[in-house]
Parts: C-alpha cells; structure tokens; sequence
C-alpha cells in the first residue's frame, strides 16, 4: 500500500495540555508519526511519498474562510505580543452567552474552538496544512492515478475540527477535505468510517445535512467520553442528510468482541449504501494501553479490523487519526493497513 507522508508534521509540538487538574507533556506528540513511518518501513508496506501541493482551494471547500484566516495568523498575532508560550483557548460562547466573534486574539479563538486541546504554536498552520496536503495526495492516487487503497499519514489529526472550529488536537479535518475532493472530482457517494476511540464530532457536522457522504462510527460513550457533546446513538442526520449518520457509542472497557460487533453493523450501514469509495479515520487509541482511552483491542485485532474493511470490497483511503500509546501506535496502525491487505 501506497504511504503519503511529510516530515512537516514536526513543525507542529504542542508543549502541554491539562488534564486531570495537572499540566502534562501534549499526548498528541510528533514521535506519534514516527513511529507509524517507522513501522511502514520495517514491514515494507510499499513506496513512502512526500505530498503534492493541491492549495488552499480543495480546504476551503471544508473550512470557511475567516476560519482558515484566523488559523493562519493567529500565531504571528500572539508573537506580537511578545508571547513564547502555546496560545491556548480558555472562554467559549456556552449557553447564555452569544456566538458572536469579538475582535481580540483570545476572543476570536474563543469563538473558532471548543476546547483548549489545540494548541497553536510557531509552526501549527504549516504542519496541518502540509497534513491536509497528505490527505489530498494520497486521495489523489485512488482518484487520478486507480490505486485501490492508499494511507494518509497525517498528523495533527483532523476529525474533532468542524467548518470552523479546532479541538481536541485537530485544526482542518483531513478526512473531510479528502472525502470533499472525491466528490468534487466526479464520484456520487462516499462512506466515512470512524475507527477513533473518540466520537469524529467534525466530521459528522461538516455532513450532517447530506446524503452524499456517509458517516459512522465506533467510539467511546460520550456521556462519558470526549467530546461530551456529540456523538450520541440517536443524531441520524438532518434534513437531507436524515439516514445518512450512524453512531456506536460503546461503554469503557469494550474489547475486540464488543467492538466488532458495531463493526458488523457500520459495515453493514455501509454495505447497503453502497459508496463509491471508503475513507478510514484510523484512530488506534482503542489500543488496550492507550494513556487516554478506555476500550481493550489487542495488537491482533487489528488484522482483524482491517481484513473486514478490505471485505466490504471499495477503493480505500485510510487517513490516521488518533492512538497514543506511542510505542505500539506504528504496530497497530500498520497491522489495520497490513489485514487489509491480507484479503
Ligand atoms: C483526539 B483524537 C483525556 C482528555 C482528552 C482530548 C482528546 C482528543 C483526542 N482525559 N482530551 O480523537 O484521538
Ligand atoms: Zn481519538
């Protein structure tokens, strides 16, 4: 299987997030993608492809464009103040305040995030860009060049970022921007599965009103998961998009049996919808010793994972996401792309 990578993910290294009371060291951390490209190599998965550069336009189709216009300048804005420190995001427009967009630095990311579990550092906008960039290129090989399957090495991750919001690590929605660019290029459906551990609140917001882009998912129970607000069994879509929108919130402790069942029924969702491509938001913070994460997948199953994906018989474009247990990230992602292959 083709990889699309670039080293530009680097430029991105949030210092620290809070977390249980306490600032701690990022989790979302650039050993994360050196790990996968370590393992990609080792297994001699195939050929390791440096992105082409598609442009602003096919992010636009996704993101906003005062957003992407904050997202660029916000850290130049921040330097100017003389500050060194990650700009952080700590008011948002709850309940009882109004969404409008104030003028200042700390006001307008208020206003453009949900949580403060997106850091914007000297080098942020060029390594999301560049991950926007893999997503495309390797979009790009399915749809141009007929591959029947590509991985998108991303990082940062993308599936958290709405239209025009980041959080929860994510700033422009890879998989999003790449499932867009199918369309736009010609093909008339595609399915999204989420794989994450936690809910792909962008994602689904950014189609929730369309019948052109499947969405579903396997995650932790967000009534006791991040992020909290979304990703509950009964959000079906809206308008055109009703029946369109599948969520499997699973509780804490969920194992390869417990999880494979929503897979059977995802892939049965997709199954009968019957898109023309799939793309994967392959998170593996499902990992049983994931430092964040709360379900029990072993190494092995994700052969398994990734057998049964190769069996619903599409082209394939698998875009990474989540997984922080750093040691076995490269192991279990490429195990996913490996079962896949196997079919
Ligand atoms: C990004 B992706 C843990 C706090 C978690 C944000 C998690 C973002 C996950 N107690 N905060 O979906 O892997
Ligand atoms: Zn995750």
């Amino acid at each position: 299987m083709l990889t699309i990578y670039s080293d530009d993910h680097r430029l991105h290294h949030g210092r620290c997030e809070l977390i249980d009371g306490q600032l701690k060291p990022c989790f979302e951390m650039p050993s994360r993608a050196d790990h996968v490209l370590q393992r990609v190599k080792a297994r001699n998965l195939g050929p390791v492809l440096a992105p082409d550069d598609f442009g602003l336009a096919p992010v636009q189709r996704v993101h906003s464009a005062d957003y992407l216009e904050f997202f660029k300048g916000a850290w130049q804005r921040w330097a100017a103040t003389g500050s060194e420190g990650d700009l952080l995001p700590f008011t948002w427009p709850a309940r009882t305040l109004r969404s409008i967009k104030p003028t200042s630095l700390h006001g307008e990311f208020g206003y453009y995030s949900f949580d403060a579990g997106a850091p914007i550092t000297a080098g942020t906008w060029q390594a999301a860009y560049s991950a926007a960039q893999v997503a495309l290129t390797a979009q790009n090989a399915i749809q141009q060049d007929g591959l029947p399957s590509a991985f998108a090495l991303c990082r940062p991750p993308g599936h958290h970022a709405a239209g025009d919001l980041m959080g929860g690590y994510c700033y422009l929605n890879n998989i999003a921007i790449a499932a867009q660019a199918f369309l736009d290029q010609g093909r008339k459906k595609v399915a999204i599965l989420d794989v994450d551990y936690h809910h792909g609140n962008g994602t689904q917001s950014i189609f929730y009103e369309r019948s052109d882009v499947l969405f579903t998912s396997i995650h932790g129970d967000p009534a006791i998961e991040f992020p909290f607000f979304l990703g509950y069994a009964d959000e079906l879509g809206e308008g055109p998009g009703t029946g369109y929108n599948f969520n499997y919130p699973l509780p804490a402790g969920s194992d390869w049996a417990a999880w494979s069942q929503a897979l059977e029924q995802a892939c049965a969702q997709i199954q009968a919808y019957d898109p023309d491509v799939v793309l994967v938001s392959l998170g593996v913070d499902t990992f049983k010793d994931d430092p964040i994460s709360q379900f029990k997948l072993d190494s092995p199953d994700y052969l398994s994972m990734g057998a049964r994906i190769a069996r619903l018989g599409k082209p394939t474009l698998f875009v990474m996401e989540g997984g922080y247990a750093v040691e076995e990230i490269g192991i279990n992602a490429v195990n996913v792309l490996e079962g896949f292959e196997t079919v």
